[in-house]
């Protein structure tokens, strides 16, 4: 057989290699030795040999058996053979991008960690984000905590901050982690479902222990289906510790804030997405850095002084208890700016390996049960994941700093050591490499001098034992709409549940005891008896509400990188179309032109405008908004086309701003659907502007939601 060669393709990043990107990032530099551009380069076989035909195996004649000789077939196949290495047992399917993280001064007071000293120093990051309970294939928007996996390449060694979108975790001790991600993972028998927690190993093992009840709650939360893994707050979970050149120690809780807010999908939406555009999380991301509208988030601690430790109405060391911002605010530290994507999704994204356990003086260790066993468990995994104990030499794992000692061997190890000595102490080598005692700066690692005085024991501290107040606080701190999306998503995952007496103890015995009215309301949905009283009488804290929690008070005030829908057909008014982008660009939204198919559309007045896409092709559930410009025959076409109608009813459904211009408001009258704050219609695109942007700055009309729930989903 033979077949035609595409002429060489150009590097996909070819083009945005600003110098101030390639110079920026030491990573992206010390990654350039393993980078591989074979523009213009040989067809080789592994071991360098020139192939001449990639076409055929060797075989005797040309109808004849193929022959064992053939190492090049041999090798190509053998390699595809073991391309695949295991996934992840948990975060599986993830996405990820260098970019740097600068801080806004001199942090010393704080710690000694170098790169939170210098706020002219760019230290470069790669960030995996993730999903916890699906495999690598599964879907982005489904139901689910996210991970937020920072690796800091600092000149002291790599400092992972391995977290979550949400603040807090299922367990308190380490020692029931498997029991949890066993739970949470398919059910056992057929393997469903795929990617979400909606069935009865998980609400099982929930409903039986009740430290997870906080986290649960933030689970049915808004939080669980980001809009954007660009609009997720990200948080360290334990308490860890800072410590200064003086060695003063304090605790902190780590915190990431998204320049673009924090907000959610609609369920409808999520559970839609999660079909029609599997990759709409990794997809977002990749667009948004290639666009050049780069994702930052700030970096916050919330400080508690040693001296403080115990001033709590729960332990700090706890890891399913918050502490409330209004009680200790978050002390900026800096900034990370994502501005680049990978360049291969394996070498990256699949390769990269965090561990809590990898930190830098300044940075240490509280004695959070759960924090101590993660320790241990991602080396761990690393070896049977990535192949043996060498994953630290693959490129995108590689320390900046560089990297001296007596280690040698093993499978896949890359480095070639020169010296003879592997052992310490030596006199062969000249005794190198030798330590570094810890010093204020640039010093060895020291790990905090904790004193500790106690018994070996197993048993959880009592004063990890509350498990509901903060539950509690969460629920009390939401917005109505907020509630009312925990109650639907409770109502939603104990329906799936097939044994009533697993859905009976998580309302009686879980949710009875973080309010009352949202066991009811679960109750209700479900069939059962509504519980009078709760189980325990839950601690009461000293805040009742956080607004803090409420993702409604985490709105970004612009409406920069949101996307939004321009729908047409033929005859329609090209000058409406105009005026809207360019009132977009200007606030850094970014608008697509939409057909009935993929053809270019004729304006009014003859012009053939290319679009970016079909109807289809790009549904409302990929836009924060839509805006249909008027043109009586492009109106009339889209009246009868059931796409665009459902494309309205859709958006409208999903409480998204819509703005119609002239003789669109036909559309709106032929729907049924009321104005509100979020449904404009007006015969001027300029004066529609203002309150179609601040509809969007809005991100969804929740006023609408009531009424939305009549429509058909
Ligand atoms: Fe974990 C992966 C976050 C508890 C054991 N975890 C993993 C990832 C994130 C977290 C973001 C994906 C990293 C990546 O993108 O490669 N895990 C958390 C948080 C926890 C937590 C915020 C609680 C506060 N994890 C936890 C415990 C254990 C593990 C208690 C075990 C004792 N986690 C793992 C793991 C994974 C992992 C099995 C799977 C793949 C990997 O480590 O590299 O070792």
């Amino acid at each position: 057989m033979s077949i035609k060669k595409p002429a060489p393709e150009k590097s996909a990043m070819a083009g945005t290699d600003t110098p101030d990107r390639a110079n920026t990032n030491a990573k992206l530099e010390s990654l350039e030795a393993f980078r591989s551009d074979a523009t213009g380069q040989a067809l080789r076989t592994n071991q360098g040999v020139k192939i001449a035909d990639n076409q055929n195996t060797l075989k005797a004649g040309p109808r004849g058996p193929s022959l064992l000789e053939d190492f090049i077939m041999r090798e190509k196949i053998t390699h595809f053979d073991h391309e695949r290495i295991p996934e992840r047992i948990v975060h599986a399917r993830g996405t990820g991008a260098h970019g740097f993280f600068q801080a806004y001064e001199n942090h010393s007071a704080l710690t000694k960690a170098g790169f939170l000293q210098d706020p002219g120093k760019k230290t470069p990051v790669f960030v995996r984000f993730s999903t916890v309970q699906g495999p690598r294939g599964s879907g982005d928007t489904v139901r689910d905590v996210r991970g937020f996996a920072v690796k800091f390449f600092t000149d002291e060694g790599n400092f992972d901050l391995v977290g979550n979108n949400m603040p807090v975790f299922f367990i308190q001790d380490a020692i029931k982690f498997p029991d949890f991600v066993h739970a949470v993972k398919p059910e056992p028998h057929n393997e469903i479902p795929t990617g979400g927690s909606a069935h009865d190993t998980f609400w099982d093992f929930v409903s039986l222990v009740p430290e997870s009840a906080h986290m649960v709650i933030w689970a049915m939360s808004d939080r669980a289906i980001p809009k954007s893994l660009r609009s997720m707050q990200g948080f360290g979970v334990h308490t860890f510790r800072l410590i200064n050149a003086e060695g003063k120690s304090r605790f902190v809780k780590f915190h990431w804030r998204p320049s673009a807010g924090t907000c959610s999908l609609v369920w409808d939406e999520a559970q839609k997405l999660a079909g029609k555009d599997t990759d709409f999380h990794r997809r977002d991301l990749w667009e948004a850095i290639e666009m050049g509208d780069y994702p930052e988030w700030e970096l916050g601690v919330q400080i508690v002084e040693e001296e403080n430790e115990h001033d709590f109405d729960f332990d700090i060391l706890d890891p399913t208890k918050i502490i409330p911002e209004e009680i200790v605010p978050i002390t900026p530290l800096g900034k990370m700016t994502l501005n680049r994507n990978p360049d291969n999704f394996f070498a990256e994204v699949e390769q990269v390996a965090f561990c809590p356990g990898h930190i830098v003086p300044g940075i240490d260790f509280s004695n959070d049960p759960l924090l101590q066993g993660r320790l241990f468990s991602y080396t761990d995994t690393q070896i049977s994941r990535l192949g043996g104990p060498n994953f630290h030499e693959l490129p995108i794992n590689r320390p900046v700093a560089p990297v001296h000692n007596g280690q040698r061997d093993a499978q896949h190890r890359t480095t070639i050591d020169k010296g003879r000595a592997s052992y310490e102490p030596n006199s062969i080598d000249g005794g190198w490499p030798k330590e570094t005692p810890p010093a204020a700066q640039d010093g060895g690692f020291e790990s905090y001098p904790e004193r500790i005085d106690a018994a070996k024991i197993r048993q959880r501290s009592e004063s990890f034992s509350d498990h509901f107040s903060q539950a509690r606080l969460f629920f009390n701190s939401m917005s109505d709409h907020e509630k009312e999306h925990i109650i639907a998503a409770y109502s939603f995952e104990l329906g799936k549940v097939e044994r009533e007496f697993i859905r009976a103890r998580q309302v009686n015995e879980i949710l009875a005891n973080i309010d009352l009215t949202l066991a009811k309301r679960v109750a209700e949905n479900l069939g059962l008896p509504a519980p009078t009283q709760g189980t325990i009488e839950v601690r009461k804290t000293s805040l009742e509400r956080s607004p803090a929690l409420s993702q409604a008070n985490l709105l970004p005030g612009d409406i920069k990188t949101r996307k939004v829908a321009i729908l047409a057909a033929n005859g329609v008014d090209g000058a409406a179309i105009d005026a809207m982008k360019k009132a977009l660009e200007a606030e850094g939204a970014h608008a697509k032109l939409l057909g009935p198919t993929s053809a270019p559309v004729k304006t009014a007045d003859g012009k053939a405008l290319p679009v970016d896409a079909s109807m289809e092709g790009l549904p409302s559930v990929a836009f924060d908004a839509v805006f249909v410009p008027g043109g009586a025959a492009s109106i009339k076409a889209l009246s009868g086309d059931g796409v665009a109608l459902h494309y309205l009813l859709e958006a409208y459904k999903h409480l998204k701003a819509i703005a119609l211009h002239g003789e669109a408001k036909q559309l709106q009258d032929l729907l049924k659907l009321d104005a509100d704050a979020g449904l404009l219609a007006g015969a001027d695109v300029g004066a529609l502007t203002k309150p179609f942007f601040d509809a969007i700055g809005q991100h969804r009309a929740w006023a609408r939601e009531p009424k939305a729930k009549a429509i058909p989903a």
